[in-house]
């Protein structure tokens, strides 16, 4: 039903129009709306959206500082009932917000469907955490939070993040991707819809510049970031040049590699490389994007995944036989062309299988065969997956080499040696390791999902310590004693 929903809405839906200055126009710079197109079908528009202004920013702080005391002060209980009540309305506007993903964000149907899963998962799971952590008396939240969330999960990361500051007592103020705002608000009506009340979920539309305006706002206490590293980076500044600083809790991009041995079956490597390369074309910041194989293995596995990449299906996503849907925009597939004409240039071996329809902002998935992790110029957003051979001996440099690129989001390690695996598991500093599986698609709840160094501000984004991170109480977990020095890493077997 969810499918016929789908087309139901798709045939009937007009475009809706994101209103953006929710506060009121600007009337010293009256926002422009402009239009939306469908990243599958550009020629499609699909509505309309306008920035919002400096002031609708600095009206939506002050009214979100005003609303604090109160957002506060709403019982634990109350507010996680408001959250479990979110998670039944998005369930049941399922088809519109299935629609939404295809058209807007240019998602496969199992993508979608996923996404609506993991946003009505993390409704319920803080409600849950918040009413486990804080039975009796609810601690003291930071303050005004701006949650701002990117377009590749314009739904899940989007309700991810309001649902965890709110279930906290913080008033939010949200800032979708300038790419997805349509799907946000009509997320953010649902919230309201469910009881969260206007003034503690304040929904702001717009680019970068939005993002920093919020970030500089005196009235916000800290920030949800999830998105570029770049974005990061500047975020970061803001807040920490503010009185008082205000922490920032990030997840950005990766260079995610999967190391795979001699031992690892490699049906199962190609299986879950593909998908962990090519799933969602690669706009995962947890995607696969460096497959290191062992010279003895290598040419038989790159063999299979070519066979395997021939069998794709790149095409609109609200296609049911379609396996990789558009990029997101026409600037996005640009960047990963011209990545992939730099590698090109370095002479190393591109294979692209199958060809990818015209229109629209498709790229037929690639295979580069790099001969070092460093001719990598960091995360190319897109279907590009990188092959390395290394020599079984090298296997401690290669993985020196991983960790000197400088990022640690996800990992994979393909093997049925049990003693590699642990010494490989000790030896990375990344914040998900995933063993003899793909390595996308965190599963809320117990993983908190979260990148070290340049991919984030840690595991702890996730999981029951985001809602500490977003009170002023002590941290229980920071009570325990820190662990002993870190002992050398192992001998590998
Ligand atoms: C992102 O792509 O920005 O585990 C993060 C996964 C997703 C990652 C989301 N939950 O693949």
């Amino acid at each position: 039903d969810a499918v016929a929903a789908l087309h139901g809405d798709m045939a009937a839906d007009r475009p809706p129009t994101v209103a953006a200055p929710l506060l009121g126009a600007d009337p010293c710079m009256p926002a422009v709306a402009h239009a939306l197109f469908n990243p599958a079908r550009p020629y499609e528009a699909i509505g309309e959206m306008a920035a919002s202004s400096a002031r609708d920013v600095a009206a939506a702080c002050h009214t979100a500082a005003g609303e604090a005391a109160a957002w506060a002060a709403t019982p634990v209980a109350r507010r996680a009932q408001m959250l479990d009540n979110a998670a039944a309305l998005l369930i049941a506007r399922r088809g519109a917000l299935l629609s939404l993903l295809v058209r807007e964000a240019g998602k496969t149907l199992p993508a979608a469907l996923a996404e609506v899963r993991e946003a009505v998962d993390f409704c319920h799971y803080y409600a849950r955490q918040a009413r486990q952590l804080w039975p009796g008396a609810a601690p003291t939240p930071l303050g005004p939070v701006a949650a701002i969330s990117p377009w590749n999960f314009p739904l899940a990361i989007f309700v991810g993040q309001i649902a965890a500051a709110l279930a906290a007592g913080n008033p939010v103020l949200a800032k979708p991707a300038a790419e997805t705002p349509l799907i946000a608000r009509l997320a953010t009506e649902l919230l309201h819809e469910a009881g969260i009340p206007r003034g503690a979920l304040q929904y702001l539309p717009g680019g970068g510049e939005v993002g920093a305006r919020l970030s500089a706002d005196p009235h916000i206490r800290g920030v949800l970031f999830t998105g570029s590293l770049p974005a990061a980076q500047a975020i970061h500044a803001a807040l920490a040049a503010g009185d008082p600083v205000r922490p920032l809790i990030a997840e950005t991009g990766g260079v995610n590699a999967m190391v795979v041995d001699g031992s690892a079956l490699a049906e199962q490597v190609v299986r879950d490389a593909l998908v962990s390369a090519f799933d969602s074309a690669g706009q995962r910041c947890s995607a696969l994007r460096l497959l290191c194989l062992p010279e003895e293995t290598a040419d038989g596995i790159i063999a299979l995944l070519g066979d395997a990449m021939d069998e794709l299906q790149v095409g609109d996503p609200a296609e049911l036989a379609s396996d990789l849907g558009p990029l997101i925009s026409h600037g996005a597939k640009a960047n990963v062309e011209q990545a992939l004409q730099a590698l090109a240039d370095q002479g190393m071996r591109i294979t692209r299988a199958p060809l990818a329809p015209r229109d629209g902002h498709f790229l037929a998935p690639a295979l580069v065969e790099i001969d070092a992790p460093e001719r990598l110029p960091g995360e190319i957003f897109g279907p590009v997956l990188a092959v390395l051979r290394y020599r079984r001996t090298e296997l401690p440099l290669l993985l020196a080499r991983l960790d000197a690129l400088g990022y640690g989001l996800t990992l994979g390690i393909a093997s049925r040696c049990p003693s590699l695996i642990k010494t490989v598991t000790q030896m990375v500093r990344v914040g998900n390791v995933y063993v003899n599986r793909n390595q996308i698609g965190a599963v809320v709840g117990h993983q908190p999902f979260g990148g070290e160094r340049l991919s984030g501000t840690g595991p702890k984004a996730g999981g029951p310590w985001l809602l500490w991170r977003l009170v002023r109480d002590a941290d229980p977990c920071a009570l325990i004693p820190a662990a002993a020095p870190a002992v050398p890493h192992p001998a590998l077997p």
